[in-house]
């Protein structure tokens, strides 16, 4: 087995099916935090991480409230992700391996609001990109632009490494965001306010799921 060679193709196939994020995390110190398919789970060591980017075009059309066409464009890029991960987690299968595709977004506890596992702190252990203030996944090059989808394996692959940076002095998220929720640290954002704020979008009937999108126009990476 020669790990580069193998996470070379993977990522070749990724890259041509239309994903613009690919890293893979180690993540046998924190497969024990997932809530995904636990009989399953430990024999997984490590996560392969995709990101696609959102339309330009789309997302400008954002100021402070959500739109019709964002709600469309994030399903149809959640469905996208999914079926890019399924995928990939075929072709990893076919060569004899583990592999488990995460839902692009699927919450299984409403009460605590959470998922299967975080795509964003693989993201950041992947190598994708750093949490920033707006408690999202931010990529250097897509600023918070992009979605992301997982899929965990045992196959032996190059390991990428965390990535270090930081938002630096930039803070359009916090100016903007509708619901003040966004303040100087990751760690201080508020999930209770940008919650109660999305669901006032849903019941105006902006939109008909929990999405906003302010804060993911606003986030350019250090393309501004
Ligand atoms: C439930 C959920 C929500 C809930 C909030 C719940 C929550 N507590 O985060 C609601 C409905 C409010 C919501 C809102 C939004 N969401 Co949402 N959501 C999810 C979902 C399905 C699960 C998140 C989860 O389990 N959180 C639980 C906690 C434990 O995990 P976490 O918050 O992701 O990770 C934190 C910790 O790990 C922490 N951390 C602590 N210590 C350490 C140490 C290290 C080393 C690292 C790396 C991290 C870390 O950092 C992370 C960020 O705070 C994910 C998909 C998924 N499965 O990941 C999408 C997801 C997080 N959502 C996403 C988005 C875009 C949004 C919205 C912008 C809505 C929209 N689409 O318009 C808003 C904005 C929220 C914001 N600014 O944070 C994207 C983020 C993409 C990105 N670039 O980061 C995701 C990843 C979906 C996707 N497939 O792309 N969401």
């Amino acid at each position: 087995m020669d790990k580069a060679k193998d996470y070379s193709a993977l990522k070749k196939f990724c890259l041509k099916e239309g994903i613009d994020l690919f890293g893979v995390a180690d993540i046998s110190q924190i497969r024990d935090e997932f809530k995904i398919a636990p009989k399953v789970s430990q024999g997984f060591d490590k996560a392969i991480c995709l990101g696609v980017m959102l339309s330009g075009a789309v997302l400008s059309e954002i100021d402070i409230v959500p739109t019709r066409l964002y709600f469309h464009h994030y399903k149809i890029v959640n469905s996208f992700l999914d079926h890019i991960a399924l995928r990939l987690s075929n072709i990893i299968q076919k060569k004899g391996f583990l592999a488990l595709a995460v839902p692009a977004t699927q919450i299984i506890d409403w009460g605590k609001n959470i998922g299967h596992l975080s795509h964003r702190k693989l993201g950041v252990l992947a190598g994708l990109g750093w949490i920033g203030r707006n408690n999202l996944l931010v990529n250097e090059k897509l600023g918070s632009q992009f979605r992301l989808v997982s899929v965990l394996t045992n196959m032996p692959l190059k390991i990428n490494s965390p990535c270090e940076k930081g938002c630096g002095e930039c803070r359009l998220c916090v100016k903007i965001c509708p619901a003040g929720a966004i303040q100087e640290t990751p760690a201080d954002f508020s999930h209770i306010k940008c919650f109660e704020k999305l669901k006032g979008f849903q019941s105006q009937r902006q939109v008909e799921q929990f999405v906003c999108g302010v804060c993911v126009n606003a986030c350019r990476g250090n393309k501004k």
